[in-house]
């Protein structure tokens, strides 16, 4: 089962990774509603730090909503229109730090280091203040010390532990749910203080919100992301590095116990995803240069049970500073370079199989003891990923009421009850034959029966 905080069965987010607020609210209601995804999570939306590079946007200068995805007004329309499209939205949240530098932000506040006027001074900033570098053995290094890259400036850390400091960032926090927002995304808990992050998030107006918090695992590190499922859910990254060793070369079969079995966090309290903006750029996990190895890990990741998935719906870069084509505007997908993966049709129709499937476990698998792998989500579902070069013709036994399925990784259902793409027959013995291409998957659901 995925978070406890579900929009009802929707537990799919897509991540409109920069994003301007008016591309989004078009999507909600074009693509996210439709195809069944329970969240959109938008880009950090408050005042930024000037520059072309995305990653200004992980540089707070203000908690004013105002920078290249929009401004306030824009932001509550696109949380208005995406709610009318039963769609909620979750903010990505940036609390550690404000910026390495000074200069003028993206709502026309001057700042310097350590220097934000209106918001925080000097004393509102641990006393570390040199970088965190290498040495993530200790705990105090990584947790008030600045985060930055080696021989970069670092990034100025909030003194969390101050209760002005807290306040403050709840303050921005409610002023987001004031506005209708569902929830939130932490960046960079890691170097937050998990008693930090429970004292802002009691000071809440809603302290129940969906809290989904990004701590990368690192082996022999003093902060484990585990000590943050007490405060909220938590992202499992083993599980994106996983995905990209397994679909990457090694073997799919080796799928048949994933989850917790392979020593990752509670299923109901971890969010997956086969790639962010951070794992695609420095190749901790799969991206849109991977071709079919990148769509079936997607395929999986949403027909199998464990954590709640994330789908990263990025752009193109040519190297890891490229900002977003189009001044933050889309125009249309799969042109100016946006990606725009919630929309594969291999992608996007599979969050209606996770919705179907909601509250089943896997059920029928099977394997060929090598890339090919199938199963089940008892009498909701069914999926067969074949990932080796060549196809397979194979009869398989599913647990799925006889009748006849749309295959909605070749068809999409249509409203009167038919299907664009092939559709297979499962008998009233659960059986159903089917050819599988190389590097193709067939997935069918309760959903899209005709
Ligand atoms: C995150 N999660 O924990 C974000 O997912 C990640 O994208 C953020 O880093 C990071 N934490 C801080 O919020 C990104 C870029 C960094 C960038 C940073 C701040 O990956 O490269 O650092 O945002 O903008 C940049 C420069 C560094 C420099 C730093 C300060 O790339 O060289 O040290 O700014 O000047
Ligand atoms: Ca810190």
């Amino acid at each position: 089962v995925a978070a406890p905080t579900a929009n009802g069965d929707k537990t799919v987010t897509a991540v409109l990774f920069e994003w301007n607020f008016d591309s989004i609210a078009r999507e909600c209601t074009r693509t996210l509603g439709p195809k069944g995804y329970g969240y959109v999570q938008v880009s950090p939306p408050q005042e930024r730090i000037q520059g072309s590079a995305w990653w200004t946007a992980y540089q707070p200068v203000s908690y004013k909503i105002q920078g290249p995805l929009g401004d306030r007004a824009a932001f509550r329309n696109m949380v208005d229109t995406c709610h009318g499209a039963g769609v909620k939205v979750v903010v990505d949240a940036v609390l550690n730090h404000m910026t390495s530098g000074s200069g003028t932000g993206t709502a026309g506040t001057r700042y310097g280091k350590y220097d934000y006027p209106g918001t925080y001074s000097d004393a509102d900033f641990h006393g570390c203040r040199r970088p965190i570098g290498t040495n993530y053995a200790d705990r105090y290094n990584v947790q008030e010390c600045e985060l930055g890259e080696t021989g970069q400036p670092s990034l100025s850390d909030l003194d969390t532990g101050s209760d002005y400091v807290r306040g403050r960032i709840a303050g921005y926090l409610n002023d987001l749910l004031s506005l209708g927002v569902d929830g939130f995304r932490m960046d960079a808990v890691k170097h937050v203080a998990a008693d930090d992050l429970a004292a802002i998030r009691k000071k809440l107006s809603d302290p129940g919100v969906h809290w989904m918090q990004e701590a990368i695992h690192g082996e022999r590190e003093a902060v484990s992301p585990s000590e943050y499922l007490a405060t909220g859910d938590v992202q499992e990254f083993r599980y994106t590095t996983d995905l990209k060793r397994i679909f990457g070369g090694e073997k799919l079969s080796y799928l048949k116990n994933f989850g917790e079995a392979w020593g990752y966090m509670p299923s109901g309290k971890s969010g997956t995803m086969v790639a962010n903006h951070d794992t695609e750029r420095n190749g901790s996990g799969l991206s849109y240069r991977d071709g079919a190895a990148y769509t079936l890990a997607h395929v999986f990741m949403l027909a199998h049970p464990y954590g709640a998935p994330s789908v990263h719906s990025g752009y193109e870069f040519g190297d890891r500073n490229t900002g977003a084509p189009n001044g933050n505007s889309v125009r249309a997908c799969y042109s100016d370079g946006w990606s725009c993966q919630h929309s594969w049709r291999q992608i996007a129709n599979m969050v209606a199989f996770r919705n179907a499937s909601e509250g089943t476990g896997v059920t029928d698998w099977w394997d060929n003891g090598n890339n090919a792998v199938a199963f089940g989500r008892g009498g909701k579902a069914f999926v067969a990923v074949n990932r080796e070069g060549g196809s397979l013709t194979r009869t398989f036994q599913t647990s799925l009421p006889a009748g006849t399925y749309c295959d909605v990784q070749h068809g999409d259902p249509t409203a009167n009850g038919g299907c664009t793409g092939t559709t297979y027959t499962v008998g009233s013995d659960g059986r159903f034959t089917a050819t599988i291409g190389g590097n193709d998957a067939v997935a069918l659901h309760v959903g899209a029966r005709l």
